[in-house]
């Protein structure tokens, strides 16, 4: 073995180097679409530091596989309420603010939001925020709804609505937690129940309207509603939006849209957290800065349609994106936003098992 070793170190090149000189790696776990790509390049041009990139679309997967332990990542983004249960699991290490300078743009109200679920904010920082709400290709929903206005969950709830739009197709987060929430809000009850009986009541109202769901996915959608294979989904407004972009690109005359329903919605903090057992620490911290340089930071807003913590970003985000009350919301839609807390083990369990009792529609 260390013959063979030897004979490996012998004939490559980085077995004479100092350590410093040799490949320098950061190993990253983020949302899909949720990045401009082109910045993964960049920071490697700047650093040296390659970046491996891998890819999510729900916090149950993330949440799985730190729970199993040694994932091998550097950086993960999990969402506020999944982030507060992790912090208390032990599963981050506290970060080094003097590591990270670019946290001087950071934006004081997003971050006194993510401490609701990191105390002291001492084990994350905001990478973006975002609402649930309706996404829509606009003329087909006009042809099916003719005009009933698209600024309502009673499009998705009420079955004599929905049923209207099914055969255009309909998609629904995978996502329990937006789900439930939304659903509860839509009934009158709070949005953050952890009581059993109010969680059974949201899943109920779901499973009512599952015949004219087409499928339960949190990232597929962006693709299907640009290219007209569904109208309708429970959707992020930043995916939404790509879905805008991509229908524009490919010229195909669809035109899509995304509302925050009058009756309020979900509104949700991703935030970048380093494992207590990621073994490339500097380059977690080199590459948490540099996400979060002001020009950086407005680049990603202005590729993914999400608002992202820096303020100071600002400036720089594209005009359209930051004027999107859907993305950057004024204080109106500000005031129809809620958020909410993790669920305790027995609620979560009651959860788990409602959320799969809706997708298989048993
Ligand atoms: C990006 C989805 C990010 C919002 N596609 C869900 N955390």
């Amino acid at each position: 073995m260390m013959k063979r070793f030897l004979t490996a170190c012998l004939l490559s090149a980085a077995c004479f180097q100092p350590v410093s000189a040799q490949e320098r790696v950061v190993n990253v776990y983020n949302w899909t679409d949720y990045i401009d790509v082109k910045l993964l390049d960049d920071f490697t041009h700047e650093t040296g530091i390659k970046v491996v990139y891998d890819t999510y679309d729900s916090n149950e997967m993330l949440e799985a596989k730190l729970l199993a332990g040694k994932t091998g990542y550097d950086i993960v983004v999990p969402s506020g309420t999944f982030l507060q249960r992790q912090i208390q699991a032990g599963i981050f290490q506290p970060l080094e603010m003097s590591k990270i300078p670019n946290t001087k743009g950071l934006w004081p109200e997003v971050t006194a939001r993510l401490a609701v679920y990191d105390p002291g904010n001492k084990h994350a920082v905001t990478y973006m925020w975002y609402t649930t709400g309706l996404s829509y290709n606009v003329d087909k929903l006009k042809q099916r709804l003719g005009d009933q206005r698209v600024d309502t969950w009673d499009i998705v709830f009420k079955p004599e609505l929905i049923k209207k739009v099914a055969d255009c197709g309909v998609y629904f987060l995978d996502s329990p937690e937006d789900l439930i929430s939304v659903s509860l809000r839509y009934l009158g009850l709070n949005p953050d129940s952890k009581k059993a009986e109010d969680i059974r009541k949201a899943a109920a109202l779901i499973s009512q309207v599952r015949p004219y769901i087409k499928k339960f996915h949190s990232s597929e959608y962006i693709n299907a509603l640009a290219n007209g294979d569904i109208c309708l989904a429970i959707g992020w407004a930043g995916d939404t939006f790509q879905a805008r972009s991509r229908a524009e690109d490919a010229k195909n005359g669809i035109k899509i849209n995304y509302t925050i329903p009058k009756e309020g919605t979900l509104m949700t903090f991703d935030s970048f957290a380093i494992p207590k057992d990621a073994p490339h620490v500097n380059e977690a911290y080199a590459f948490i800065d540099f996400m979060l340089r002001p020009q950086v930071a407005a680049r990603n807003s202005s590729i993914t349609n999400y608002a992202n913590g820096v303020l100071a970003s600002k400036p720089f985000v594209e005009k359209s994106v930051l004027e999107n009350p859907a993305i950057y919301p004024d204080e109106a839609t500000m005031a129809r936003l809620f958020t909410i807390t993790p669920y305790d083990a027995q609620t979560q369990r009651v959860v788990t098992r409602e959320w799969t009792r809706v997708k298989t529609g048993k």
